[in-house]
Order: C-alpha cells, then structure tokens, then sequence
C-alpha cells in the first residue's frame, strides 16, 4: 500500500512527510510508516512473542509541483500515478495562496490528466474500428466512454465506484479514481478554527498543522508528546489521524496472527474471503488453503484465552466462504 504526498509548491509536502516518518528516519523521499494498531498490545501481552510487527503504508514526499497557484507539473501527475492512494497538501498557513483554490486546481488538473489518457485510447479504438480489427472490448469501451462523460463535467471517477473499480479501467491507473486525502496545512494559530468540507466517497479532509506536527514528532518522551497534544486541544497525533483515515480510504480492515514467534497485523480488503487473508501472509498459504481458525476481537477480549475460547466453542473453523471481519485473530491450516 503506497501513498503520495503531492500538492503545489511550498504547500508543506516535506515538513508533513518529516512529521509521519520522525526524526529517527534518515531523510528520504520514501518512508514506511507503521499503522497505529491498539490491539497488538493485549496479544503481546497473551502470547510474548519474540517479535511484533505492523501493518506498513508507505508514503511518498513529491518534490513541488508547479507554482502556489499555478498548476501541478507533469513530472508530479507522473509520480503519482502508480500510487493507491494519494494526499493532497494544501497551503493554509502562508496567507500567500487560498487552500481552496489549491484544491480545486489539483481536482481538474487530475480531471484533465485522466481525459489526455483516456481519449488517446478511445481514438486508438476507433482506428482499430475503421481497421476493422476486433481488437477492442466493447465493454471497455462502454465504461470509457461513460468516465469521459464524468469527467468532461469534471467531476472525479472517485465519484462512481463502478467507474474506479472497474478491472476493464484499472490498467491506465486513472488519477481521479484513486482515494484521495486532503491535509488542510493550517497555521498554528488557526488551528480548530477552519470549516472543511464534507468527506465524500474515496474523498476525506483534515486540518492540521505540519509545523506542530513536526515539533510534536521530534518529542522522544511519550509524556511530553501527550502533554504538547493536549496544550492543543488535540486527543491524537496527525500520524494517527492521518495513517487511520488513508487506511480507511484504502477500503481496509485489520486481521491479525499471533504466536510465540510473532504477534503481527495484516491488511485486508474490506469484503475479502478467508483464502485472500491467507495470501496477503504468503501465496502458498493462499494456494494450500484449508481452513482459518478464527477468534472474534471481542471474544479475545471477553477471556483473554484461547484454552477457554475453545473450550466454549469461540474459536471457529471456517472455510473459503468466511468473509473475514476486522480484527479477527486468525490461524490459517493449509498444506504446501
Ligand atoms: N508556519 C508554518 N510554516 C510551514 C508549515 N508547513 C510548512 N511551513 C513552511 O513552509 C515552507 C515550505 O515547506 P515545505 O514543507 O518545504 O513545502 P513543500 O510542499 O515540501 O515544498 P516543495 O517541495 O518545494 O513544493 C518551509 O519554510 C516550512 O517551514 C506550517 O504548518 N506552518
Ligand atoms: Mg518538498
């Protein structure tokens, strides 16, 4: 799962990148940050492992797309478009740009990227049509021709999902349909103060302040971290509320395997199977799949004992049908 921090120039991509990735990083314009996980801890404390491991995002930090007002470079449309999901940095605190106006540039300079691309390939259709050549999928060219209508009244595919899950559309990575976070980058002094917009689907908004938050990251004491949120106002780190609400964006929920060895959380598609769990650990898992040993969260946290959750019949055994639920402790039987 891969994240990229664009925006346009000085709009505080880098300062929010050092904030989520902390001191101890060496500088780099890629980070793996791990995804806040509360459950780990009581597991750690059932099992001992030797080893505890999260759920990793990586970000991104775009060096300055165009100018503050101007319009994105085709050097950062390029560099984002591999990614999943994308956030957006928007100059609240300079005075020197209007937020919203940076917003809405970034949302049609997505739009116009996305029609360059689809419009080369509906003109390639036509070709092989005149051609003759059955070359083409209607089907393909049914669902372009349906984005190209959304697009050309510049609403983002994000909008539709039948548009940005298609699998006939996944191939040319179009950037309106990728989940999208918006980091409203506030001054300190307004912070709390600024109305944001509403989150739609695939689409979700935060204030905060990259400076503070960058002040907060360097803290080694997580004392002083707590007290420095609080002088704030604030119950959680934008680490925190950002990496939640891209994995929420993201459509993902939590599994989780546990052992001597290793206590560890994993991603999973909201809506996945048992066996894709399994393959999210390792394709053989996937390949030998025979049944998940599962424990509900709440029955963990209800006993605090997987003896007794057997014992009362807890601890189910589900095949390829189980859609797995966030939080589920799950042990995989397969066979290589
Ligand atoms: N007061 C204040 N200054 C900020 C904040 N965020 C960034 N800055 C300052 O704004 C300037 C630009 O910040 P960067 O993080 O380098 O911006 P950027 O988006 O990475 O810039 P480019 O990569 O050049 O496009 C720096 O001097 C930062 O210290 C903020 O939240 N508050
Ligand atoms: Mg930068």
């Amino acid at each position: 799962m891969k994240t990229a921090i664009f925006g346009l120039a000085g709009s505080g991509k880098t300062e929010l990148f050092q904030a989520l990735t902390g001191p101890r990083t060496t500088l780099n314009e890629r980070a793996m940050i791990k995804v806040p996980e509360p459950k780990l801890e009581p597991l750690t404390r059932y099992f001992h492992p030797k080893k505890i491991s999260h759920t990793e995002i990586e970000y991104l930090d775009i060096r300055g797309g165009g100018g503050k007002s101007s319009s994105l470079s085709q050097r950062a449309l390029n560099e984002i478009r591999p990614y999943d999901c994308l956030l957006a940095v928007l100059d609240n605190f300079s005075g020197l740009a209007d937020p919203e106006d940076q917003r809405k540039t970034i949302e049609t300079d997505l739009v116009i990227a996305d029609l360059a691309v689809l419009e080369k390939r509906l003109e390639k259709i036509e070709q092989d049509k005149k051609k003759a050549k059955h070359l083409h999928d209607p089907q393909e060219e049914q669902l372009l021709l349906q984005a190209q209508s959304r697009l050309e009244q510049e609403s983002p595919l994000r909008r539709d999902s039948d548009l940005s899950l298609a699998p006939e559309l996944k191939g040319f990575c179009f950037l309106s349909a990728k989940p999208i976070l918006y980091v409203w980058n506030c001054d300190e002094q307004k912070l709390g103060t600024g109305v944001l917009p509403a989150a739609q689907s695939s689409e979700a908004h935060l204030e905060i302040s990259a400076s503070l938050e960058k002040e907060l990251a360097e803290l080694d004491d997580p004392g002083e971290q707590l007290a420095f949120l609080q002088d704030l106002g604030l119950q959680e780190s934008a680490l925190n509320r950002i990496i939640s609400k891209t994995y929420a964006l993201l459509g993902l929920i939590t599994f989780l395997t546990g052992g001597e060895k290793e206590v560890r959380s994993w991603p999973l598609r909201r809506g996945a199977k048992a066996p894709e769990a399994a393959g999210v650990i390792h394709s053989d898992l996937q390949k030998g799949f025979i049944r998940a040993e599962v424990l509900a969260w709440s029955d963990f946290e209800n006993l605090r004992d997987f003896k007794k959750a057997k014992e009362k019949g807890l601890l189910r055994l589900e095949g390829r049908e189980y859609t797995v639920k966030d939080g589920d402790i799950i042990t995989f039987r397969f066979n290589v």
